[in-house]
């Protein structure tokens, strides 16, 4: 029997998780689970880019940790860990950087974003952010990154350094291919369906958060921005109502045509109350797991010693070999 193929994916404890983060990564971590040898980790040091309040930072690494489990995230199935408890992430990070040319790093477009929304706190870590997420994928010798369309550029970087680093040093990583499921790869903002629903964005009804309240939900889909023209259709050139549909689509998982036929003459009103239920029918059970979850710290810590622990020989391997090959004692 041939072995299953390993999974690689993190998400770091920024804020509220919301719909995006779920429909583009974690709903696709759970979903493939049986298939794969999968590690998904909190990367808390790339949490630290952003200036975080360090107890919040702490509580809202676990926290995290726990919604992930919520969401289905089986620690039988999958290994689940905090990235600072590994000690050689960082430790890879720094060779890495040795190899990675200041030309391709300039070139990432999600340093320009944040350095935008953080024009008091552009750090050298932020610049760095790539070098240490390729070491997060390259060190568990990983077949597949399953991310959102937005980490597309990181994953072309972390492919490149490596089959630089097997170039000019020896054989030491293994490729990794991104994993982008094209549904939902990409969910934009509530109040601007040009900028990605995101976690640190401010607008009151920019995001939905997988806590938030039935009514909440409610209110924030009824006020998306969509536009004048109140046919429903699958239109690109229409973002705002191509969002909530896109949405739509992932969650029901109906076909185009038939979410065409069912609303297209029915008006915004009637397409938002269906696509406020589904989201709140949705969220529903992963909010109640979450609660009950939350009164056991003890039991999320334990799962996470675990993973950490399942994980680290492979960590230490992968990074044993590459200090070797590029003489480092
Ligand atoms: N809007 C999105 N649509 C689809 N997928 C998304 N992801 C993030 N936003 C969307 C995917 O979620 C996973 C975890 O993301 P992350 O926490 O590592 O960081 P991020 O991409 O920077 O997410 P945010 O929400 O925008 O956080 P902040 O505001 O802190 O920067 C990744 O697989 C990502 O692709």
């Amino acid at each position: 029997m041939c072995a299953k193929k390993v999974v690689f994916s993190g998400i770091q404890p920024t804020g509220n998780i919301h719909l995006g983060n779920y429909l583009g990564a974690v709903k696709n971590w759970v979903d493939m689970q049986d298939a794969y040898d999968n590690i998904f980790c909190v990367v808390n040091s790339h949490a630290i880019t952003i200036k975080q309040d360090p107890k919040e930072l702490m509580q809202k690494t676990i926290d995290l940790a726990c919604m992930l489990i919520a969401c289905g995230i089986d620690p039988m199935k999958s290994s689940l860990f905090i990235q600072s408890e590994i000690d050689y992430h960082p430790a890879l990070a720094w060779i890495l950087d040795c190899n990675i040319f200041m030309g391709d790093m300039t070139r990432m477009t999600q340093f320009k974003d944040k350095s935008k929304k953080n024009p008091k706190n552009i750090n050298v870590g932020l610049f760095n952010y790539p070098a240490l997420m390729a070491a997060d994928i390259l060190l568990y010798q990983v077949d597949l990154v399953p991310v959102g369309s937005d980490q597309k550029q990181h994953i072309e970087l972390t492919r490149n350094v490596a089959m630089k680093f097997n170039r000019d040093f020896g054989e030491c990583f293994k490729i990794p291919e991104p994993l982008i499921i094209k549904e939902g790869a990409r969910v934009m903002g509530l109040d601007d369906p040009l900028i990605k629903m995101s976690k640190s964005a401010t607008g009151k009804n920019h995001a939905i958060f997988l806590l938030d309240e039935p009514d909440v939900i409610l209110t924030k889909i009824k006020k998306a921005t969509t536009d004048s023209n109140s046919s429903i259709v699958f239109d690109e050139n229409r973002p705002g109502i191509y969002n909530l549909l896109c949405i739509y689509e992932v969650l029901s998982g109906k076909d185009r045509t038939s979410i065409e036929d069912e609303f297209s003459t029915k008006g915004y009103g009637v397409f938002k109350n269906a696509l406020a239920d589904i989201v709140i029918d949705r969220l529903k059970p992963i909010q109640e797991r979450y609660r009950q979850l939350k009164s056991d710290e003890k039991y999320i810590k334990e799962i996470l010693q675990n993973g950490a622990n399942a994980v680290l020989p492979r960590a230490r391997d992968t990074y044993n070999k590459a200090k070797d090959l590029i003489g480092l004692l």
